[in-house]
């Protein structure tokens, strides 16, 4: 069926522009004009990508005056701007977003509708920019989001990974990773800034000089140079002007190269080189809280913070300001430490190119940087070995060790002759080889610290930066996550939206906290049912999903037990795996046993190169294999692990889930945010005393909260005091059931040895714990079964759970960073009468 773009003519009640009008009459217009104009084809030979671009530029063009003013009014009203430099962004899916930002949807289904085409398979066509592993990429996505909800002025800097986080595919069993080809068919959301482009340099060496006053200089000499290039992406806010901006840095060899390569002659020595500049924004190292100390992974960080700092410099000093005042206009937040090489940069830049004293440079640059800490785990908290740092960044190398001697000196005048407090603050890990410790490096060149919840920040000051927190009293703070309701509740769950306007309105889309309203409705049967209802067509929803892809049938009516994030062995999916086992055993001991019927459901991706994590995912899959295959488990289990979990694939699992699984080792997570998403849907929680979870369980209350396990100073007391996992599987007779049937490779045809790395790490060093929780986990989820059965009162937990979730909005988060540590003000954004073109 070829589309067909003649609108009526009913309702032309004045001439509109092309590009912006809203009549339904030009929406199909410039749908049309899209397609032909910018994609340059016709109905005839379009694709549905070819459709969904025009779609897209259709949205895009009714974005631009807000973009557009937001960048002029904060230039015009010299604001003070945010800078949110993160490393990852795990954005999601634009489009669905910016037609529910923008007020647009209902207007641009008519006018997709008016064509014969749905709104919802070109919605479908888009890739998602899945330039972040998880958590914290898509923290950075959801702050971006609420700044511009906010008004607040704000840029968030970034990478244009041309590879983003590899997609995942399930074969036999095993995890298979294959490149993540977004930019392949176009990205109609990023304008190219070529003209902004500015220079990074690397390697090399550096010679001291005196300058014509005889003042000390540095020069650096560097082996290369590269360019970087902005792609700027427009992030409206909900339902207001601004339209704050997203740019990310990609590398390209200099104008230069082409010279070169005809002076000497080796053309294709030079066209190498340019490959190699490129390599620098190829591809996300697909690491979550495991750290790879690769060259290229340092080069990455210097280089988007040094474009970055370079680009804020630049448009300071082009409006007229003095590099003094320099902190005054900008601050930036450091989102961890990826960023925190632009302490060392930023006082390159004041130093040796625009030759301010030492001294007020760092003051400058000590005002301008705030961090944020997002782990506590050790084998995440980057360090460099100073032989690598030096060799990529030579002259930042001597800058850390200014910065650290003048430390130094300070700290000792505060501890006489304490070497220990000498060797624990040092920006240099001194220990066997030596490194650059980063968070070090944060927290020494930044006006504020933070952690992301209440617990972790208090691990945070008791653990990990108690030294610092000692030195500085009351820098460091805590800041607990949230997530934006737009994408998280409004897009991904619009039945419950439908209901939830119907029932209190829409005043909870920008104040999270009306859902407390809700409350009101918990002794309504007639609520409770259609809240029941919801959940239902949720449910029906994700089961045919997974009938048509895994081709597994699911029953509905089960109660959905889901866990969904990245694998590591700290969020312990092998705990959840047990606990099913265990039931499977029940089964097979007793085939009439008693289980309320449950459908487990995974998803999530594991690090290439983290062994455990790919077994864990194939320990999960073989017992999905036998479990979904038995007949004498009939319709009582199922398990299901959902391929390429990612942001479009999280939109259909958290609405779907009545059990939230947030079981990490107490003390690892430092705060989650799927936890505050599920909750907001109507899940109710299983969870350990980790994180936000703690935060999540004060605010629904204890009693619509399924806790388990070891406290944080529990895990860490009986570490101390020597664990012996083994004595767990001794003195537990379900417990050692079910670690012999894995063993006895009944989930492996009959292999012993697959799944012998994971038991053996269990039982011998079993680092998270989970022994040691299984019993407590396996109580609670029976506490859990049973609360199921009580239909009435589990739809009272799950309606108290979304009422009282309104302290976990980012909105929120965004305004106590606002207020608290960057200082900034909102500035609303007039539409009217101001673009003038040609005077
Ligand atoms: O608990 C999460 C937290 O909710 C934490 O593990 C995660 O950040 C989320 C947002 O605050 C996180 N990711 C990383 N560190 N913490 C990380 C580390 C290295 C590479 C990529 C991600
Ligand atoms: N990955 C994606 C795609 C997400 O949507 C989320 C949710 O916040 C995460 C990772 C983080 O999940 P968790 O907090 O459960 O680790």
């Amino acid at each position: 069926d070829t589309p067909q773009f003649e609108a009526s003519q009913s309702d032309i009640c004045c001439i509109e522009d092309d590009r912006t009008g809203l009549s339904l009459e030009t929406l199909v217009r410039g749908f049309a004009d899209n397609l032909f104009y910018v994609q340059g084809k016709y109905p005839g030979n379009a694709t549905l990508n070819d459709y969904y671009m025009a779609l897209a530029y259709t949205v895009r063009d009714r974005l631009l005056q807000r973009w557009l003013n937001t960048i002029q009014s904060h230039l015009r009203e010299d604001v003070r701007v945010v800078c949110y430099m993160s490393a990852e962004y795990l954005l999601g899916p634009h489009l669905a977003n910016n037609l529910l930002n923008l007020g647009l949807e209902e207007q641009i289904r008519r006018a997709v509708e008016a064509t014969g085409l749905s709104l919802d398979d070109l919605i479908a066509q888009e890739e998602e920019p899945g330039l972040g592993n998880g958590g914290l990429g898509r923290l950075a996505a959801c702050y971006m989001d609420s700044l511009s909800t906010l008004e607040i002025p704000a840029v968030g800097y970034g990478i244009r990974y041309e590879f983003g986080i590899f997609d995942q595919a399930i074969r036999n069993g095993w995890q298979v990773e294959i490149t993540d080809k977004w930019l392949q068919l176009g990205n109609p959301w990023e304008i190219a800034r070529p003209e902004e482009a500015v220079e990074v340099k690397l390697g090399g060496y550096t010679e001291v000089y005196h300058n014509s006053q005889g003042a000390y200089r540095v020069h650096w000499h560097p082996g290369r140079t590269i360019k970087g290039v902005p792609y700027d992406t427009p992030i409206p806010g909900y339902r207001v002007n601004t339209a704050n901006t997203l740019r990310l840095w990609k590398a390209e060899a200099p104008q230069d190269f082409d010279f070169q390569a005809f002076n000497t002659g080796d053309y294709y020595g030079a066209v190498k080189q340019k490959i190699l500049s490129e390599n620098i924004t190829k591809v996300l190292y697909p690491n979550d809280e495991q750290i790879e100390g690769k060259e290229l992974r340092l080069a990455q960080q210097y280089f988007f913070v040094s474009c970055s700092l370079q680009d804020m410099i630049r448009m300071h000093l082009n409006a007229g300001g003095s590099l003094e005042t320099f902190h005054q206009k900008y601050t930036a937040q450091l989102n961890d430490t990826h960023p925190a090489v632009a302490v060392a940069e930023l006082m390159r830049l004041l130093v040796d190119v625009h030759h301010f004293q030492w001294d007020k440079a760092w003051d400058i640059t000590r005002k301008t940087f705030a961090y944020t800490n997002h782990t506590l785990l050790p084998e995440a908290l980057e360090k460099w070995p100073l032989e690598l740092f030096g060799r990529l960044l030579p002259r930042h190398l001597e800058i850390v060790y200014e910065i650290n001697n003048r430390f130094l000196d300070r700290v000792r005048v505060k501890y006489l002759g304490d070497e220990g407090h000498l060797a624990h603050l040092s920006l240099i890990d001194e220990q066997g080889e030596r490194y650059v410790r980063m968070a070090h490096l944060a927290c020494v060149g930044s006006y504020a610290i933070n952690g992301v919840a209440a617990l972790h920040t208090e691990l945070l000051k008791q653990d990990v930066l108690h030294d610092f927190n000692e030195l500085y009293p009351g820098k460091i703070q805590n800041k607990t996550n949230g997530v934006t309701p737009r994408r998280w509740l409004a897009l991904c769950n619009p039945r419950l939206t439908d209901l939830l306007r119907e029932t209190i309105g829409e005043d909870w889309l920008v104040h999270l906290d009306q859902l407390r309203k809700l409350e009101f409705f918990v002794d309504d049967a007639g609520f409770r049912e259609r809240w029941r209802g919801v959940k239902q067509a949720n449910k029906q929803a994700l089961s045919a999903y997974v009938r048509e892809h895994l081709n597994i049938d699911i029953d509905p009516n089960s109660l959905f037990d889901v866990q969904i994030k990245r694998i590591h062995e700290y969020k312990r999916q092998h705990l959840n795996a047990l606990h099913i086992v265990s039931l499977y055993a029940q089964i097979k001991l007793d085939p009439n046993a008693d289980i309320v019927p449950r459908t487990f459901v995974f998803a999530g991706k594991a690090a290439p190169g983290y062994f455990m994590a790919k077994r864990i995912i194939k320990l999960i899959t073989s017992i999905a294999d036998i479990v979904n295959n038995d007949p004498d488990v009939g319709e009582r289990l199922r398990v299901v692990f959902v391929p390429d979990y990612n942001v479009t694939n999280s939109q259909r699992l958290y609405p779907a889930a009545n059990l939230s699984e947030q079981i990490s080792t107490a003390g690892k997570e430092a705060s989650g945010t799927g936890n505050m998403k599920f909750a907001l849907s109507g899940a109710l929680t299983i969870g350990t005393l980790d994180g936000a979870n703690v935060e999540i369980r004060e605010e629904v209350g204890a009693e619509n909260f399924f806790l388990f396990g070891l406290t944080a100073p529990e895990v860490k007391q009986l570490k101390q005091q020597g664990y012996r996992p083994r004595d767990y599987y001794k003195s537990n007779p379900l417990l050692k059931e079910t670690i012999d049937l894995i063993a006895s490779g009944y989930f492996s045809h009959g292999d012993r040895e697959l799944f012998v790395p994971l038991l053996d790490s269990l039982l011998k060093y079993d680092p998270f714990l989970v022994l040691a929780d299984f019993q407590a986990y396996v109580d609670a989820q029976k506490r859990v079964s049973a609360a199921y059965c009580d239909t009435e009162n589990w739809t009272r937990m799950s309606i108290l759970n979304s009422a009282r979730m309104g302290k976990f909005s980012s909105d929120r988060a965004i305004r106590e960073y606002a207020r608290d540590i960057w200082k900034v003000q909102p500035l609303p954004i007039e539409l009217e009468g101001s673009v003038e073109f040609f005077e």
